[in-house]
């Protein structure tokens, strides 16, 4: 399947093989325009620089890629996906190319990507069966584009061919004499393995254990195949296993709960001959989809668990994974781990989310029938050790939604209620329903919060932080005076919005000539803008609005908790105090985690007035983009190249 290039001295001391595979090829699946986009070929590029660069692929036996033959995909994928795969690259298909992307779900398509979905899949084919062999101890297999979306006839969420699967398959029944007999496919992308699911379904002899963002099925693929309750069928009953995360922002504490509590006494009963690990990082801290926190030295602990099953027998294949630093340091980790050398412990947070235990004790009771060894309770010291609950807000006019969850829970755990009423009756509600009294509108919406999504210069942290501490960054003509309150934001995550993004006005007070990012209030389907999400209180909103839109006036607060209620219901409110502001129409962009998403621009009769020439379109000042490139590429979205396309294309474009 492939030819070794380079074989490293080994881990002499004890002789460890480790196989690494990389191949320039695969970076020619791109984006047809150009487009930026998350899954992009830096991604392979920078995980193999900093192996070089650390002296990690010196010590390995290091392999280019060759394409998989069809005889060993088609026993996982339909003909006529094989024929649309192999042949979509092809020039026959030039004019039809995006027409096909289009209708799947999150796929681009180019000249390239037939070839480096044959090479993706015929790399982990290859470092697998080396692996089954013990011609390698272990191995890790750096490829895009990744694959555990992928189902049998279809291409989505950014994989063409399911590359685990197709190794899994190929070991259990193309190389049975290598007595690899079962395999434990642990599935440790942000993103439910879907894919790999249901090609495992029914089969005993590949245990699938997938641990992902779920948010009761609204976190990608968004659906309910992610849900605890999909054990697999038929003979294969009880050897799927779903974890499902309730929330984002879980760390290593919540992953290293679920290998201890699920993950590792299930793979010791189960006694896998061989594991598959569908390694995507992007549950890295910093990942602008995951948004999570797993931080190297977790991935190594999570990986180095793994390692005392099956004889060390672990094949690594990359899945997703979308900030360059974090995965390039969360793979290093990870090869440390294969290569059996000391890890530098440094985690962050101690405990895990009290949904997590929650979490742990659903899927434990769902599976015990199947896996005896969990049916122990856990201990009862480790169900007290809850983390301080996070500031929960639930703000006015959101009961009906946290009864809904309410609902949810109650339908879902009905055994494990007893856990619940507990923390829910410890959730700090807003108990303010009164009236606002101007004295008190500054406390009362300390306690609220919302997330202002920025889309211009603000998406660069260190700007956007002179609205909360004050100061002035290269390029401010004005010094920013500050949020009352200077406490930095809870978080930070990047979304992406279908709202087009546009330049215009010929000068602004805060940046001088040249124009300034703005979000057409109607949202197009067409557009794909990328914000940064800050969670701040509404008082700092307040704060920020008045800064954002140089009022000076004394009009306190300019949005008030019965305009919060509005602009969610309408979606959009114009401040009436503020007549001359660029940014006095507040847009509601949904909620996340169950906390509204506010947004300004300009409104929708500024609109008009760029459309007619009344206000010009003008493309950003240098400075200014300057910001919002280093935004994008400091937040990990883009290199600085497609950072300044991305821009480009949004000064370039009519409204
Ligand atoms: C492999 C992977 C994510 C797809 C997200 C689509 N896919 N919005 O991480
Ligand atoms: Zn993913």
């Amino acid at each position: 399947m492939a030819t070794e290039v380079a074989s490293g001295r080994g881990n002499s001391k004890i002789g460890k093989r480790v196989g690494l595979v990389y191949d320039e090829r695969m970076c020619k699946h791109r984006t047809p325009d150009e487009e930026p986009h998350p899954e992009n070929p830096n991604r392979i590029r920078v995980i193999w620089n900093k192996l070089h660069s650390a002296g990690i692929a010196q010590r390995c036996v290091v392999f280019s890629a060759k394409e998989a033959e069809d005889k060993y995909i088609l026993p996982v994928h339909g003909k006529d996906h094989v024929n649309l795969i192999r042949n979509v690259s092809s020039k026959q298909y030039d004019s039809r190319r995006k027409r096909i992307a289009a209708r799947l779900n999150s796929i681009y398509l180019n000249e390239g990507s037939s070839e480096a979905a044959y090479l993706a899949a015929g790399s982990v084919i290859d470092v697998a069966e080396r692996v089954a062999k013990g011609e390698l101890s272990s191995a890790f297999a750096i490829v895009r584009p990744p694959g555990h979306h992928a189902e049998r006839d279809e291409a989505m969420g950014f994989c063409l061919y399911n590359n685990v699967a197709i190794a899994t398959n190929y070991i259990l029944n193309e190389r049975s004499e290598l007595g690899v007999k079962k395999i434990l496919i642990v599935d440790w992308d942000i993103h439910h393995g879907n894919g790999t699911q249901k090609m495992f379904w029914k089969d005993p002899r590949v245990l699938f254990f997938s641990v992902h963002r779920h948010e009761f099925g609204s976190f990608y693929p968004a659906n309910d195949e992610g849900d605890y309750t999909m054990i697999g069928e038929g003979p294969g009953a009880g050897y799927n296993i779903n974890v499902p995360w309730e929330n984002g922002r879980c760390g290593d504490a919540d992953y290293l709960a679920v290998w201890d509590h699920m993950l590792m006494p299930v793979a010791r009963e189960f006694n896998p001959d061989m594991i598959m690990v569908s390694a995507g990082f992007d549950a890295a801290m910093g990942d602008p989809l995951g948004g999570c926190r797993v931080t190297p030295y977790g991935y190594s602990v999570m990986l180095k668990k793994l390692m005392d099953f099956a004889k060390g027998k672990v094949v690594l294949a990359l899945e997703g994974g979308y900030n360059l630093a974090s995965i390039a340091n969360s793979a290093l980790a990870c090869m440390e781990v294969l290569l059996d050398d000391k890890v530098t412990p440094g985690s962050t947070e101690a405990y895990p989310f009290e949904s997590t235990w929650r979490v742990i004790q659903a899927v434990r009771r769902k599976l015990k029938s199947f896996w005896p060894t969990l049916s122990e309770e856990l201990p009862t010291k480790l169900m007290s050790q809850i983390t301080p609950l996070p500031q929960i807000v639930i703000s006015s006019d959101s009961e009906g939604e946290d009864e809904e969850v309410a609902q949810i829970l109650l339908d879902r755990f009905p055994e494990v209620l007893q856990d619940i009423i507990q923390p829910l009756s410890a959730l700090k509600v807003n108990d303010s329903d009164n009236v606002q009294t101007s004295s008190s509108w500054r406390s009362d919406f300390s306690k609220v919060d919302i997330w202002y999504a920025s889309f211009g210069s603000n998406m660069w942290k260190p700007r956007f932080l002179c609205y909360i501490e004050g100061g002035q960054m290269e390029g401010m003509q004005k010094e920013c005076s500050g949020s009352m309150d200077k406490s930095p934001p809870k978080e930070i995550l990047w979304k992406t919005y279908a709202h087009q993004l546009f330049f215009g006005r010929e000068s602004t007070k805060m940046w001088g000539p040249g124009g300034v990012a703005f979000i057409h209030p109607k949202s197009n389907h067409q557009d794909e803008t990328y914000l940064c999400l800050y969670r701040i209180t509404f008082e700092q909103f307040n704060d920020v609005l008045h800064q954002e839109n140089i009022t000076g006036s004394m009009d306190f607060p300019l949005l008030d908790l019965t305009g919060l209620s509005s602009v969610q219901e309408k979606g959009s409110i114009t401040l009436e105090a503020v007549k001359s502001g660029c940014y006095r129409n507040v847009l509601y962009l949904g909620k996340v985690h169950g906390i509204p998403v506010l947004t300004m621009t300009c409104t929708l009769s500024d609109v008009e007035g760029f459309k007619s020439g009344k206000f010009p379109l003008r493309a950003p000042s240098r400075e200014y983009t300057n910001t919002l490139v280093r935004g994008l590429v400091e937040g990990g979205l883009f290199s600085e190249e497609e950072a300044k396309a991305y821009i480009d294309e949004a000064a370039s474009k009519s409204l």
